[in-house]
């Protein structure tokens, strides 16, 4: 081809690829003729804000006393992971993710674990600094184990069960965050809790059609769900609302146990970032941060303006599996 020749195939191929793209139909047919209504990011139909979600976000106050008791079961349940979908967990009182714990530097937590399940388990407190052979040891069933920590750096950090295999563990429901305020609290704001963790499903024998742990989807980093406070796109089935300008904090943490959480809300910058622990090093001004497995951060932020507002992992196969969240500001 003579060069002025290529040079106008070129342009023609610039043009077509640059003129506005044809919507995808649904039957590979036809074009669409309208926009899809009540999508969030095109991960999860935004649901009905007449009920709250299944799992409360909301964090709690700060703690009052200097002397945090704290008393875990743990116990099998069936929980609920996605709409119609039952898992046989383990868990620590009965809830995937456990209690929300939240203490400030300087308290005494007077922990005590109790095993009421049929195997070995433990506790393993990130936000503590304290020898794993004398505290995160097993309980066995029945037997129950206690211990006293300090907290001395403030942040949002994960709690889980350290019972080999720990991947099993935690992918059976075994984790939850802990929050620690520094001793001068934080400016006020909204806050809330998400903690990032997945399943690895298969059907459970002997249910009808409860599920139960695929080792083999853990080890092949293939899970059915990824979900925020255990539950697929339980906050894009039931929006969070804030208001429209206030100050928002969000205390995030990944369980996993294999999944790093890219997290972004859709609309919004962060103003501020804590990573692990709350010191005057905080990023600013950044639209996604990645919390590691076994990492929590503190996301600061505010949305401009009434609307919805998806939160995500923007690691979008692992949205589409529910990762997925919907803010309301009104
Ligand atoms: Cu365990």
């Amino acid at each position: 081809m003579r060069p002025e020749r290529c040079g106008i195939a070129l342009l023609l191929l610039v043009a077509a690829c640059t003129s506005h793209p044809r919507a995808p139909s649904t039957t590979g047919q036809e074009p669409w003729t309208a926009a899809p209504a009540d999508v969030s990011h095109g991960e999860a139909a935004v649901g009905t804000t007449a009920a709250p979600a299944p799992v409360d976000p909301r964090a709690s106050a700060p703690s009052t006393s200097r002397l945090v008791k704290i008393r875990f079961e743990t116990r099998e349940a069936k929980v609920a992971i996605a709409p119609g979908v039952l898992y046989e967990a383990w868990t620590f009182d009965g809830r995937v993710p456990g209690p929300v714990v939240r203490v400030t530097v300087g308290d005494t937590v007077d922990f005590t674990l109790v095993n009421r399940a049929m195997m070995p388990h433990s506790m393993d407190f990130h936000a503590a600094q304290i020898a794993p052979s004398r505290a995160y040891t097993n309980v066995m069933p029945g037997d129950s184990i206690h211990y006293r920590w300090m907290p001395e750096v403030p942040g949002v950090f994960l709690y889980h069960c350290g019972t080999a295999p720990v991947a099993m563990h935690i992918a059976n429901g075994m984790y939850g965050a802990l929050i620690v305020d520094p001793a001068r609290p934080l400016p006020p704001a909204r806050e809330f809790v998400f903690v990032q963790s997945e399943f690895y499903t298969q059907k459970a024998a002997d249910t009808a059609g409860v599920q139960q742990l695929d080792w083999n989807k853990l080890l092949g980093l293939g899970p059915d769900h990824i979900v925020f406070n255990g539950i697929a796109n339980q906050y894009a089935d039931h929006p969070i609302h804030v208001a429209a300008g206030e100050p928002i904090r969000l205390y995030v943490v990944d369980a996993g146990p294999n999944r790093v959480s890219a997290f972004h809300v859709v609309g919004a910058i962060f103003s501020r970032v804590y990573v692990d622990a709350v010191t005057a090093h905080a990023w600013e001004g950044v639209q996604t941060v990645d919390v590691p497995v076994g990492g929590g951060m503190i996301f600061e932020t505010h949305l401009a303006e009434p609307g919805t507002y998806p939160f995500v992992t923007h690691a979008f196969a692992d949205a589409t599996k529910g990762a997925v969240g919907i803010f309301e500001a009104r």
